[in-house]
């Protein structure tokens, strides 16, 4: 306990394969000096993840933001996308640099996906598409999503940047709406150091995601769309060929954790979890906890100042919302996304990775427990 006492616990810590598989596995890029443009790894790595994520089509990038920046330009979208406001600085981010609209709809308060009652109030004749988040690797009501889209003619890209391997009802998550994202972002279920993934129905993406990626360029002589460097290297592809072969025990591994917390914490007044979707495989990505000051004692702030005189760094994952980042200070107002308001104000998500200890999880249960 002592020495449970004494270590900084952070909110994740990257997964790592043995040190030595990740040696052999670049030990040919020595004799090639072939390290980026799609080599081989980058090759292995796309069909691996096609075959684990049981998906039409891949494309890999350097980065998950990247991803999605491009798979909205690839899709030709325009004037406004419904999107929430609860979710990573990525999301809104990549709208507007393709120079479109966000229209923020609330999130729900069970799993805090985007409210599928509200968002048909939003959809006017400007509106293209509808970008969801899988936020925590919860699942967005994807059927219901599916129908709005199609009774108003609009596209749906998600951001699944949280939800790497997750399935609804035995369907893997990446084959829901016309695309979806991934990010393989060290801090990330599934990483390849820095990285992301866009998957997606209409396998004439192929060849606009790949120019957009790689300058526009298909041969010496030919560049025939204004792209960027968005190219994953072999070093990259490398990390998540060994990753990924320890992937489903470390997820595993992440249920048992979580598990541990969903026991330890069910009794504490005024501390509520998300309940578990029901159909749903998780990939147990995020552990967060709600703040009910009322009932606990504590706010989040102070629960979480708590916690750091233990050493012990959770993280407010989605405070502030994106609505109220300075840089779209007066573009956007958060009272119209009340919900999603209340939750980022109360939320902390909890320490969780593989090498946690369940003497660590226990230690966080207790010092929550104690309450004062
Ligand atoms: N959409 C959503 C919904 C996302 O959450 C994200 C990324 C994206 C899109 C964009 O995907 P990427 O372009 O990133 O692939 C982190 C991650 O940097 C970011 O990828 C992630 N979401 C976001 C939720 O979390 P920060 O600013 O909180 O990271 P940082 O550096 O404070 O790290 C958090 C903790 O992780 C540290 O306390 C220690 C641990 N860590 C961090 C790094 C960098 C490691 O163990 N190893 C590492 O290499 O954003």
């Amino acid at each position: 306990m002592d020495n449970i006492k004494s270590k900084n616990i952070l909110v994740t810590r990257s997964s790592l394969p043995p040190f030595n598989e990740f040696v052999e596995k670049i030990k040919p890029l020595w004799d090639t000096a072939k390290l980026t443009n799609m080599g081989e790894l980058h090759k292995e790595l796309e069909s691996e993840l096609k075959r684990y994520l049981q998906v039409d089509n891949i494309t890999l990038f350097v980065n998950g933001h990247l991803t999605l920046e491009l798979l909205i330009q690839a899709m030709n979208l325009t004037g406004e996308v419904i999107t929430t406001p609860y979710t990573f600085a990525s999301t809104t981010h990549a709208i507007i640099r393709n120079g479109l609209d966000p229209i923020f709809c609330d999130i729900n308060k069970d799993n805090y996906t985007i409210d599928t009652n509200k968002i048909e109030q939003l959809i006017t004749n400007r509106t293209s598409a509808i970008l969801p988040v899988h936020v925590y690797g919860q699942v967005c009501d994807v059927n219901t999503i599916q129908e709005i889209a199609k009774r108003n003619n609009l596209k749906v890209i998600y951001d699944a940047a949280h939800a790497f391997g997750v399935k609804k009802d035995g369907v893997p998550i990446g084959n829901f709406g016309d695309a979806s994202m991934f990010s393989f972002h060290a801090t990330k279920v599934f990483n390849t150091i820095e990285g992301g993934a866009a998957v997606y129905h209409d396998e004439n993406l192929n060849t606009i995601l790949y120019q957009l990626k790689n300058f526009g360029i298909m041969s010496q002589v030919d560049v025939e769309e204004v792209g960027i460097n968005a190219k994953m290297n072999e070093f990259q592809a490398a990390m998540g060929l060994c990753n990924l072969k320890y992937l489903d025990r470390e997820i595993k591994r992440r249920k048992y954790l979580v598990e541990i917390y969903r026991e330890k914490l069910k009794r504490i007044n005024g501390i509520r979890i998300i309940p578990e979707q029901e159909g749903v495989e998780s990939n147990y990505a995020y552990f967060p906890i709600i703040i009910e000051s009322n009932e606990y004692g504590l706010d989040r702030d102070q629960l979480s100042k708590k916690l750091e005189s233990y050493h012990i760094y959770p993280r407010k994952y989605f405070f502030p919302l994106i609505s109220e980042f300075n840089c779209y200070k007066d573009k956007f107002n958060s009272n119209l996304t009340p919900i999603a308001k209340n939750i980022s104000r109360k939320v902390l998500t909890l320490p969780l990775y593989t090498k946690l200890k369940e003497e660590e999880v226990e230690f966080i249960c207790d010092i929550i427990g104690k309450r004062k």
